[in-house]
């Protein structure tokens, strides 16, 4: 029997009969923080056909204390609220954490006695969470981004508190919660927010300024995760909605990856970019390219008021 277990669930509507797959960054990330603080986690990604909820009930079941997390977009939230309904009430003291894009925006509807939802960057609020409900430690009012309910009230703490200033003190993702290793693209991030406010997207209309890591950080990750994937990483995937915000930042990743990854007949990437920068420096698409850039995703804007409005 584990004592304490926190279990992080990614859920999609569908499992995803892909060959390859994205990891799910963020749990990555979440469980990570926990695991360097000695917190046993596992996380489920049902991306996978393979991944079972009878795994997850049983390892709910056999853990003295769990807590159990979900990752929550707008696509997945019916889903994730189903799924957390029915262990809440197979497991009577079980308490469920919701996070994500989508209940970072909208949390109200969601929040319950034993469903507590975090808002923004979650790392922090999750281990202290943890530490909360399964070793007794600290209290709800000082854990940053969280909403809860305290008997008929609903209390929310301010989320800001939660923002890591500091994005290279946050450790590498933990590449061994990918299992099967071979199932998964390898991804990084290079830095957390956006200081642009679009209002539609989610990272825009909350305040998740722009922090970026250092280039010596990612450079020491990236040499970690071609370690870890055996000296091949035919296909990486930037999942940075900012990549190309700076361009002299730009020429220096590109820099790094050719240090890293110098021969390009193995080596392809994948990144965001904004057509505004890239319109005034189209040089940066050719810098790319001979980065081994294969994919660019651009977001194409509406020339209609009433659309974008
Ligand atoms: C890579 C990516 C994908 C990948 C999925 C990768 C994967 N397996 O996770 C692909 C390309 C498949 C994809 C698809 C879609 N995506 Co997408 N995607 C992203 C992207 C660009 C990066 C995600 C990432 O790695 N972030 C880095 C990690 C570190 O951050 P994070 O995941 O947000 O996690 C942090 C917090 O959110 C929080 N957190 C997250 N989960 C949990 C859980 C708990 C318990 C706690 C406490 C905290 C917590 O803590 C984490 C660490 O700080 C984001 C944009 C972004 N900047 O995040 C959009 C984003 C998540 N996607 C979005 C959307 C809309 C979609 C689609 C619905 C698009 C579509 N129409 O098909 C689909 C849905 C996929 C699905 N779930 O079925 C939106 C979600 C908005 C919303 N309101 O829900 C985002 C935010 C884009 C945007 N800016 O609007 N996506
Ligand atoms: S630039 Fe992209 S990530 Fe930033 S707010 Fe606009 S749409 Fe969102």
């Amino acid at each position: 029997m584990t004592d304490e277990l926190v279990i992080l669930i990614y859920v999609t509507i569908d499992a995803n009969m892909a060959r390859h797959m994205l990891p799910p960054l963020g749990l990555i990330y979440l469980g990570t923080v926990l695991r360097v603080h000695g917190i046993t986690t596992r996380i489920f990604d049902f991306q996978h056909e393979t991944a079972s909820w009878s795994a997850v009930e049983k390892a709910v079941s056999d853990a003295k204390h769990c807590m159990v997390g979900f990752s929550c977009d707008s696509n997945n939230i019916y889903r994730v609220l189903h799924l957390s309904d029915r262990l809440l009430s197979r497991f009577p003291d079980l308490k469920i954490v919701l996070g994500g894009p989508h209940v970072t925006h909208r949390w109200e509807p969601y929040v319950a006695e034993r469903r507590i939802i975090v808002r923004g960057e979650g790392e922090y609020p999750l281990l202290l969470l943890a530490e909360h409900f399964l070793r007794g430690k600290g209290g709800l009012r000082d854990i940053p981004g969280i909403a809860y309910c305290m008997g008929s009230k609903v209390c929310s703490n301010p989320i800001s508190m939660g923002l890591f200033e500091d994005v290279d003190a946050i450790p590498f993702p933990d590449y061994t919660f990918l299992d099967p290793l071979e199932k998964y693209i390898p991804a990084v991030v290079t830095g957390r927010g956006c200081n642009h406010r679009c209002y539609f997207c989610s990272e825009g209309s909350q305040n998740h300024r722009l922090r970026q890591r250092s280039i010596q950080k990612i450079e020491e990750e990236l040499r970690a995760l071609k370690a870890f994937h055996h000296g091949r990483i035919p296909y990486l995937f930037f999942t940075d909605d900012t990549f190309t915000i700076s361009p002299r930042r730009v020429h220096e990743l590109c820099d790094v990856l050719d240090r890293i990854f110098p021969d390009k007949s193995r080596f392809s990437f994948f990144c965001g970019g904004r057509v505004d920068i890239l319109a005034k420096h189209p040089e940066l698409i050719y810098r790319l390219k001979k980065a081994g850039l294969l994919h660019l995703q651009i977001g194409i804007e509406s020339s209609d008021r009433t659309i974008k409005d």
